[in-house]
């Protein structure tokens, strides 16, 4: 049994952050990633870009994060960069965040100005007609209100997730790919200091061969849509659900407005608490205009098999859902073909908001899933505080600093995940 003085279970957004930071405060630190390669796409991290935003209608209380989020995706940028130029790569094609602006419009105005004021945010207030004429791919009605924060943009997900994965692994990480926890418990008698065990199976996808097992004097578990079934408690809890993101081909003659320079992210909502679009500018490799929609057409995965059985491409309601948002609102992109789709899993609380806390009976294991659909832009920053976690070590625990030793027999908890 090797021992860690941290294991991270599940390397998508919220892992990957954990793992950089934790390997960054010198800890000897393990990710375990089910799926293969790093950045793939069958989790929650890919689909080539997501929002990152500061004035935030969610809530007041994300703000200070939000900007410490925001900051260390711009050092992680400069760190990418500086070892690209040491390495003679080019840093363009390591960007990891485009700035481009972000419009609040319609029903979420009123919460991100609150926000933007509360938090000495820069913005401006824009009418529809103004917005429309500023950014000519938008054609929203003219009565509408609309935020314009300048601190607003797209990051690159799938980017972000490998350069902390590879960073980490140059500050001395073990990463494992292809490899599941199929079981894990905390030894003797389960108390705060206690290590944990995890077994670990080849998962497919190109891991390695036999089963092992691992020790830690913590658990960081950021498995996504897989919490469920590592944290059988939390199935209930955290829901995950299947999310579609469409790329529809633009005229030609207006693909200079899709521009990252002329044509900031957004969120459109229609009415308080309705379905909501989102999108960005045309960008990266995929060519045409990404749209999304959430909080409309829920498809909960409950239940043994549904997490991994998911439909991976877009049918014919899922187009028809995004292209209605691109015809009412971009009208150059309404009308054009889907050229590119993607599925993905958000994992939602009852209230929306993140799950990121201690076990409650073993607090040595921290738990970060579900970010209910809008937790990437600060999973930077959640990276560094469950880094902080593990290293303040449990209350009335001891700190994770002195690699654990243990072996021996079993208390509690929890068990398998395919
Ligand atoms: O956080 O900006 C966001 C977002 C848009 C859609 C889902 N999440």
């Amino acid at each position: 049994t090797k021992h860690y003085d941290a294991v991270v279970v599940g390397l998508g957004a919220f892992g990957s952050a954990a793992l950089y930071h934790l390997a960054k405060s010198g800890l000897k630190v393990l990710g375990i990633e089910r799926h293969s390669p790093v950045g793939h796409g069958l989790g929650s991290s890919h689909g080539a870009s997501r929002i990152i935003r500061m004035a935030y209608f969610e809530g007041l209380q994300y703000g200070p994060l939000l900007k410490r989020s925001l900051q260390l995706f711009l050092d992680l940028q400069e760190e990418v960069a500086a070892r690209g130029s040491q390495q003679g790569a080019g840093g363009q094609h390591e960007q990891l965040f485009t700035r481009t602006g972000m419009l609040d419009v319609g029903s979420v105005f009123e919460r991100s100005l609150e926000s933007a004021r509360v938090h000495h945010l820069q913005h401006e207030v824009l009418t529809g007609a103004e917005l429309n004429k500023r950014f000519p791919a938008y054609r929203v009605p003219e009565h509408w209100q609309a935020l314009l924060q300048p601190d607003g943009g797209v990051l690159a997900p799938e980017r972000i997730v490998q350069a902390h994965v590879r960073l980490a692994q140059v500050l001395g990480a073990d990463v494992a790919v292809g490899e599941a926890v199929t079981h894990w418990q905390v030894e003797g008698d389960g108390s705060p200091g206690a290590g944990v065990t995890l077994r670990l199976a080849p998962a497919g996808g190109g891991g390695g061969g036999a089963e092992r097992q691992v020790a830690a004097a913590a658990v960081v578990m950021t498995p996504g849509p897989w919490i469920g079934q590592l944290v059988p408690e939390l199935a209930d809890l955290c829901v995950p659900e299947r999310q579609v993101v469409g790329w529809f081909q633009i005229e030609p003659s207006a693909r200079p407005h899709f521009s990252p320079e002329r044509f900031p992210v957004f969120v459109i909502e229609e009415s308080p608490g309705g379905a909501a679009y989102y999108g960005f500018p045309e960008h990266g490799d995929l060519p045409g205009f990404k749209i999304g929609l959430y909080r409309h057409l829920r498809e909960q995965l409950r239940g043994p098999g549904a997490v991994d059985g998911v439909r991976r491409s877009a049918d014919a309601a899922d187009e028809a859902a995004l292209r209605a948002g691109a015809a009412a609102y971009f009208p150059a992109a309404g009308s054009g073909a889907l050229l590119h789709a993607s599925a993905c899993y958000f994992t939602n609380t009852p209230d929306g908001h993140f799950l990121v806390d201690r076990h409650p009976r073993h607090p040595q294991v921290i738990l970060c899933s579900a970010c209910s659909g809008h937790g990437f832009k600060m999973s930077s920053g959640i990276g560094q505080l469950m880094a902080r976690m593990v290293l303040d070590g449990p209350p009335g625990g001891s700190s994770s600093r002195s690699s654990s030793s243990s072996s021996s027999s079993s208390s509690s908890s929890s068990s398998s995940s395919s």
